[in-house]
């Protein structure tokens, strides 16, 4: 089960849990970790001394590796990136920019740095930049997007260049794993799944909002002024998209969501909140322990041995 990313990190298994925003805290992160994945605490938009006591919690739980992701649009991005270095955090993730300028500062400490990209000409230029792999995601995936699918994305970024590709966006079974790996990827990275785990502090009302969903369930808010978002359709995202089809400035629209994920995350608000989630929300229909999650997920490996065996 060695590849490269389980070799560079010290992983059991290739698997990352995406670092998503109040969902990824130390109760998910760890139990992923524990169970010999990537478990990755997502500072979102929180706070530099809160993303440290979480960082303290999951070392307090496990010794395994873990990671923490920068979302870029963070105000205390900077404080936290020096966090992540203070608590000799083995390594980092990040999504929603270019996390050029802390390169040096991690790559000095000895942080392993995993850019999440959308694009393989951003994974060129992390690439170049001294990333250590990249997480291709494609416009699958729950919460801030890009514009390629996971299919087309993976083999071009694969192709672009030579350090490792997580892939991610649309897997959340073993036969995604397997695809993922077909596509030349040699780990996955998974979130919707997880937000429903035993283990995921997620609102029951949310993880029940993922639990019945089906394929068409999510829509896209906030393409107008370039951060699209995906969520399952509830009267917040009606409410978004009429004003936005109206041509509300980004400032009323940012009222709208201002708190909306936390709404849903910590109150379980279905109506008012943002229920970030993927396309694959319709593939995840039981709530399990993350150990579960990825013993069905590394059926996938399975999958590719027996594919090799017959010829194909
Ligand atoms: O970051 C994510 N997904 C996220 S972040 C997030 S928190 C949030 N909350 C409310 C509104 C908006 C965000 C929720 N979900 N995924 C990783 C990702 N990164 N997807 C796409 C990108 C990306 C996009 C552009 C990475 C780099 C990039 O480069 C632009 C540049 O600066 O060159």
């Amino acid at each position: 089960m060695e590849t490269r990313i389980t070799q560079i990190l010290g992983i059991a298994y290739p698997i990352f849990q995406g670092g998503m925003a109040w969902v990824a805290e130390w109760n998910l992160a760890s139990a992923v970790s524990k169970a010999g994945g990537l478990g990755i605490i997502g500072a979102g938009g929180a706070p530099a001394s809160f993303v440290r006591e979480q960082i303290r919690k999951v070392k307090e739980v496990t010794d395994r590796p873990f990671g923490v992701n920068l979302m870029l649009m963070n105000p205390e991005a900077d404080a936290i990136a020096r966090v992540i270095v203070e608590e000799q955090v083995p390594v980092v993730t990040t999504g929603a920019g270019n996390p050029g300028k802390y390169m040096a500062l991690w790559k000095e400490a000895g942080v392993k740095v995993i850019p999440v990209v959308a694009s393989s000409a951003m994974a060129k230029l992390m690439e170049r930049a001294g990333a250590d792999a990249v997480v291709a995601e494609g416009m699958e995936s729950g919460g801030h997007i890009g514009n390629i699918t996971t299919f087309a994305l993976v083999p071009q970024v694969v192709d672009a260049v030579s350090i490792p590709v997580i892939a991610a966006g649309g897997i959340a079974d073993g036969r995604g794993f397997a695809a993922a790996f077909m596509l030349g990827a040699e780990a996955v990275q998974v979130g919707t799944r997880f937000v429903v785990a035993k283990e995921s502090i997620v609102h029951e009302n949310y993880k029940r909002k993922i639990l019945g969903a089906k394929d068409i369930d999510s829509q896209v808010t906030g393409m107008s002024h370039g951060h699209p978002v995906r969520q399952i359709r509830n009267q917040m995202t009606r409410e978004y998209l009429k004003l936005e089809k109206e041509g509300a400035s980004f400032e009323e629209l940012e009222q709208l969501t201002l708190g909306a994920l936390r709404k849903a995350v910590v109150d379980g608000d279905t109506v008012n909140g943002t229920l970030m989630a993927g396309q694959v929300a319709g593939l995840v229909s039981r709530e399990e322990t993350c150990k579960e999650i990825i013993d069905d997920l590394m059926g996938g490996w399975n999958l590719l041995a027996a594919k090799a065996h017959v010829g194909m």
